[in-house]
């Protein structure tokens, strides 16, 4: 499907969102940034991709390549005060959040360079200074976690909101379900996102979840919801916005959920021919590809051309390419580094406050 053909089949509900005062407002400086830094993702993770097939990454790797409007959608509504949390499909969430993509890369190498000193890979990048609280591996365990963080928000009395996302999957753990009754409960300034790729490993949505959309689960907290179309840049911002002002205004939690599709396997060890078709798989990546549909929604707007966002797409491949580069020349850690960073009271024991049992000691 060309550019043109892929506008012409989203017009329909593109058009109300773009007309949103959130997108029409932008500059076409900002619209192409949006398009820069999906096509930025998509590069660096078929980058990662080839420097795992070349032995380079060892390790989990779950890649993102499909949901990138989610991402950068979300995230380019972010304030000064906000903060955010995620699962382990991690990488975009870092990178939209303007971490670059050497430290991005270089972490997946486990090189000391990387934003996690090489020592948490894939599923573990984090950046304090840009308020991005990871990358956590155990499926739901960010919830509770993000639901914290929105209480020390409110705590401290900033106008701050926290992001906090998860799979179609995390949504039957314990976990989810006791931290939305404490956001509920307590008021909490926190924005719940389902990034909805239909599966979790192997496993289907249908097949493992009774309410759907997934998000009407937030009526048994008696806290709003919504859902959107996760490939669409201008819904995802409208829709994050909503629910970020509520948040903001009001201490109302919000669950929203965004349809999207990943085109990879779960990780790089999922072989992925059991449990979806090939077909399933194409008709996504050529009728519903979030860049794409983006990119012909720039032409259609007449702020970009097929030749100026090839030339992106291009800029893109090469900086990933040069990350990969950095990676590879990084040294690795020192043996001794193993036990430093893992425990904040061990690297500073003058602050220590509490009295117990540490792993490496
Ligand atoms: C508590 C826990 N159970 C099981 C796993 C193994 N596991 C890793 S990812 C995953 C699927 C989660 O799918 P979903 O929440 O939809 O996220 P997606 O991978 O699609 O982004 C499972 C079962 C885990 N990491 N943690
Ligand atoms: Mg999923």
């Amino acid at each position: 499907m060309s550019q043109t053909e892929a506008k012409e089949d989203k017009e329909s509900h593109v058009d109300a969102f773009s007309e949103n005062p959130i997108n029409k407002n932008l500059t076409a400086e900002e619209k192409i940034n949006f398009y820069r830094q999906m096509m930025e993702v998509r590069c660096f993770e078929e980058r990662a991709v080839h420097s795992y097939q070349q032995g380079k990454i060892g390790g989990f790797c779950h890649t993102y390549n499909g949901q990138e409007a989610v991402a950068i959608g979300t995230i380019s509504m972010m304030q000064s005060d906000d903060h955010i949390i995620t699962a382990y499909r991690d990488h975009a969430h870092g990178l939209a959040v303007g971490m670059n993509m050497n430290e991005c890369m270089a972490e997946l190498y486990g090189k000391v360079t990387g934003c996690s000193k090489g020592k948490g890979g894939s599923m573990h990048f984090f950046a304090p200074d840009k308020n991005y609280w990871g990358g956590h591996a155990i499926v739901g365990g960010q919830i509770p976690l993000g639901a914290g963080i929105a209480f020390a928000l409110k705590y401290k009395g900033t106008k701050g909101v926290c992001l906090c996302y998860m799979g179609d999957g995390a949504v039957n753990q314990g976990a989810f379900h006791e931290a939305l009754n404490l956001a509920a409960l307590w008021k909490l300034p926190v924005v719940f996102i389902i990034e909805n790729n239909r599966y979790s490993m192997g496993t289907s949505e249908a097949r493992s979840s009774s309410v759907s959309p997934l998000a009407r689960r937030a009526l048994a907290y008696d806290m709003g919801y919504d859902t959107g179309i996760g490939n669409s840049v201008y819904e995802v911002r409208v829709k994050t916005e909503q629910a970020m002002e509520k948040a903001r205004s009001k201490n109302v939690p919000t669950l929203l959920e965004f349809d999207t599709y990943r085109y990879r396997g779960h990780s790089m060890s999922d072989p992925d021919k059991t449990y979806r078709t090939k077909d399933e798989i194409a008709d996504y990546k050529n009728n519903q590809d979030p860049i794409m549909l983006f990119g012909s929604i720039l032409i259609d707007e007449g702020i970009a051309s097929e030749e100026s966002l090839i030339d992106i797409k291009k800029e893109s491949r090469k900086k990933a390419e040069a990350s990969a580069k950095f990676a590879d020349e990084s040294p690795f850690p020192e043996i001794e580094d193993i036990t430093k960073d893992v425990y904040w009271e061990e690297d500073n024991p003058e602050h220590k406050t509490s009295e117990g049992t540490m792993f490496f000691k």
